[in-house]
């Protein structure tokens, strides 16, 4: 499927474009500037050298907690280029989250942007021998570190790819677990080009004149393909968009700078949908739209076209799996549905003993595709139960249809994804019992026009009064404790739970009731 030669960097992805003549031509786009696919070179040359001059040696790690600007691309590949390896996290975490990451990767620097600084500083009390590069700012007084710009003016210079394997480790990405942790996905240098290969190659069609922008960020999977990987693999043009996207920024970036793919997740594009101006917004440049992240309800993707006149291909990936793996295509395409196996990758659906299901019936799904991680970092146990041979378990439950297209059917945990993230219920639980007034909480995922939604279900200790106040009380201790996305939307007071025997809540009766 794919030849790389047995010496492989995957920050080469950009040389192959200076060979083909594209120096010149726009790698990336923003609302301030662009970079030419040679700027960027000379910057993550930069990148390599300066953390080489700063003393780093091959597969140490860095931390990025960087928004989607020209900084991430270049902390990204240049860390690759000298053979470290860079782990992008989400940038609006607390400095706690911080903390964990450099304490369990072992991160011997941190690359931050001007809206983290502060909270990186924060992380970082305390803690030895690890340096920061802060982006756009001066590091705050105090702490050991130097401002990305300076860095690389002061170790300007072309840098040939550090001599790695083809399966050397090249980056890792977090994941949220069911225990709440976060666990290291550990993925190698041919990753990348595999999923450029497969999904970009056979689904998207991607090539050298298309204009990516993806409003899902660049530290999670799916945006680190759609806006960094398939656009530098052909050496297509990617536009990046800083701050939270809302339907405004989205329309107003996809209006001035003319994307032909365009990539977010089912919540955002119903966002979209229900904005008053939605229709008047000229989105003509768009040929292909594509949306993974959770299951796009059919109502979405029908008004999307008939708002619009573009294709929504709806995908199943994974941050394990790098990238999408069952997508709906232009010529096999069923709303609703996640689609068929991408060319490159193998589908099983099993029952919990191991052994096929027929069509119709649902059971785990499996998967297999040379994308997959090579372990979860501190987590040999988790890694043994979920890698087995050359499959992965997904956690997801699936069933294939007799056209062999695959259909959701929910998790096979109680992890819940609200647009997009993953949600641990326990972690929400465990806040919520933290308040004076809850004796037992059980959060679950629920469907709401198709979007899959956080509701509490809660037993009051006695004196306390049942209510939108108390709701609204709830819903702020969870975000003041938790990631702002980490709360019930909806509260239920309830007497009791369902129980099995031993006690144990039964999660999937809650979500009966709900659905009742
Ligand atoms: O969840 C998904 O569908 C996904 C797709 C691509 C890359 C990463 C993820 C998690």
């Amino acid at each position: 499927m794919l030849e790389l030669p047995e010496r492989y960097n995957v920050s080469t992805i950009l040389d192959r474009n200076l060979e083909r003549g594209l120096a010149g031509k726009a790698a990336v786009r923003w609302a301030e500037g662009e970079l030419s696919y040679g700027e960027l070179f000379a910057r993550v040359c930069a990148f390599a050298r300066a953390l080489r001059a700063l003393g780093f040696r091959r597969e140490e790690r860095v931390l990025l907690v960087l928004d989607d600007t020209w900084a991430f691309p270049v902390a990204f590949l240049g860390a690759i280029r000298m053979g470290a390896v860079p782990i992008p996290v989400n940038p609006l975490l607390r400095p706690e989250e911080y903390r964990y990451f450099l304490e369990d990767s072992y991160a011997r620097a941190v690359v931050a942007d001007e809206g983290s600084l502060s909270r990186v500083a924060e992380a970082l009390k305390g803690m030895e021998g690890v340096f920061l590069i802060a982006c756009g700012a001066e590091p705050p007084e105090g702490v050991e570190g130097v401002r990305l710009e300076e860095l690389l003016q002061a170790h300007a210079g072309e840098v040939p790819p550090a001599d790695t394997h083809r399966d050397d480790m090249a980056f890792w990405l977090y994941s949220s677990g069911s225990t709440g942790k976060p666990k290291g996905v550990v993925h190698l240098q041919h990753d990348i080009p595999y999923t450029c290969e497969t999904y970009a190659k056979h689904v998207l069609q991607i090539r050298e004149e298309d204009v990516t922008f993806s409003a899902s960020k660049l530290f999670h999977a799916y945006g680190l393909g759609n806006n960094l990987s398939f656009p530098y693999w052909v050496g297509a043009t990617t536009v990046l968009l800083k701050g939270r996207p809302t339907p405004e920024t989205v329309l107003q970036t996809i209006v001035r700078f003319r994307p032909s793919l365009f990539f977010t997740v089912p919540t955002l594009y119903n966002l979209i949908l229900n904005h008053p101006e939605a229709g008047r917004y000229d989105l003509s440049s768009i040929r292909l739209c594509v949306s993974a992240a959770e299951p796009l309800p059919p109502e979405i993707w029908r008004r999307w076209k008939e708002t619009f006149g573009l294709v929504i291909l709806d995908g199943i990936g994974s941050t394990e799996m790098l990238h999408i793996y069952c997508s709906n295509t232009l010529d096999a395409l069923k709303p609703g549905s996640s689609g068929k196996p991408v060319l490159g990758y193998e589908l099983r659906i099993l029952s919990p003993e191991g052994t096929p299901v027929p069509p119709g019936e649902a059971g785990d799904l499996w998967v297999r595709g040379d994308s997959a991680l090579a372990f979860y970092w501190h987590q040999h146990e988790k890694t043994k139960r979920t890698l087995q041979g050359e499959w992965f378990h997904t956690g997801d439950r699936y069933r294939m249809d007799e056209e062999g297209f695959f259909w959701y059917e929910g998790r096979s945990d109680d992890m819940i994804k609200v647009k997009g993230l993953w949600v641990s219920p326990i972690e929400i639980e465990n806040a919520l019992m933290e308040h004076p007034a809850v004796r037992e909480a059980a959060v679950v995922g629920v469907q709401v026009e198709g979007l899959a939604r956080i509701k509490a279900f809660v037993i009051l200790r006695e004196g306390y009064t049942p209510g939108e106040a108390l709701t609204r009380e709830l819903q702020e201790w969870c975000k003041a404790r938790l990631r702002p996305y980490q709360y019930p939307e909806f509260v239920a007071y309830v007497e009791d739970f369902p129980r099995t025997a031993t006690g144990k809540v039964q999660r999937f009766k809650l979500r009966e009731l709900q659905e009742a």
